[in-house]
């Protein structure tokens, strides 16, 4: 099966569900990292050069079999049936959307102080975020981990869910939103033992070691320093 996966140069939560849980299951796929220039032309297009279709004009994008899917969580789901880290029980599938679709919902309420350029009202939204928002979502997640008590957000085995947790957290973890510690979800304990557990697995060391860049001279909110643990 051709897999491409089309995204930025940053192993940002909804790229990574989908490389990660492919590369841990030894499935090939290319993982396509779109330049500055295959980004302009993207959003005037709604492809990029080689004719490929970006079909909302955002990233990211799997080509499968040379069709186009869009949308983190469609995306996540067929990555996740590929490498067998999505349910094939309904009840079990919906619980894994659930929070892939949390995750999405901590990423809309955390993108506006992204791109606030006021500093006094980008602090208030940082503060709200740090002090209530997160540690309230966080809340949610600690609670569903602690009704399956097994480790993982669904079943016995780590599923794209738990890998989207992953993802988010690590991108928190690494300090970079100014305004939201870095170890704030440290309070939740299975959240972090998740979190730790992943950062010991070898597989996610190795694609840490192979594709995550950490330049120290930026400091830029992207920038990439993903602790093994909290
Ligand atoms: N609903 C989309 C949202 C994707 C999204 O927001 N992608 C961002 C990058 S993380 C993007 O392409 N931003 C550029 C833009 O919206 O113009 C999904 O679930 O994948």
């Amino acid at each position: 099966m051709q897999l491409k996966l089309i995204y930025f140069d940053m192993p940002f939560w909804r790229a990574e569900i989908a490389r990660l849980c492919l590369f841990i299951s030894d499935i090939e796929f290319e993982d396509f990292r779109i330049t500055s220039e295959d980004n302009s032309y993207l959003k005037e297009n709604g492809m990029l050069s080689d004719g490929t279709l970006i079909p909302f004009r955002q990233l990211p994008v799997l080509v499968i079999e040379g069709e186009s899917i869009a949308q983190t969580g469609a995306i996540s789901r067929i990555c996740g049936k590929i490498a067998g880290m999505y349910p094939t029980d309904i009840i079990e599938a919906g619980k894994v959307d659930q929070v892939i679709d949390t995750v999405t919902d901590i990423n809309v309420l955390i993108n506006p102080s992204m791109r606030e350029s006021d500093p006094e009202l980008k602090k208030r939204m940082r503060d709200d975020l740090r002090s209530d928002a997160l540690p309230k979502y966080f809340g949610y997640l600690e609670r569903i981990l602690k009704e399956n008590d097994s480790g993982w957000f669904v079943g016995d085995e780590m599923t794209v869910a738990d890998i989207a947790v992953w993802s988010l957290l690590g991108w928190i973890a690494q300090g970079v939103l100014d305004g939201i510690p870095h170890d704030l979800s440290k309070p939740f304990e299975r959240l972090t033992s998740l979190y730790n557990a992943m950062g010991r697995m070898p597989k996610v060391q190795e694609w840490k070691r192979l594709t995550y860049a950490y330049d120290e001279s930026s400091t830029g909110e992207y920038n990439y320093h993903v602790p093994d643990s909290i």
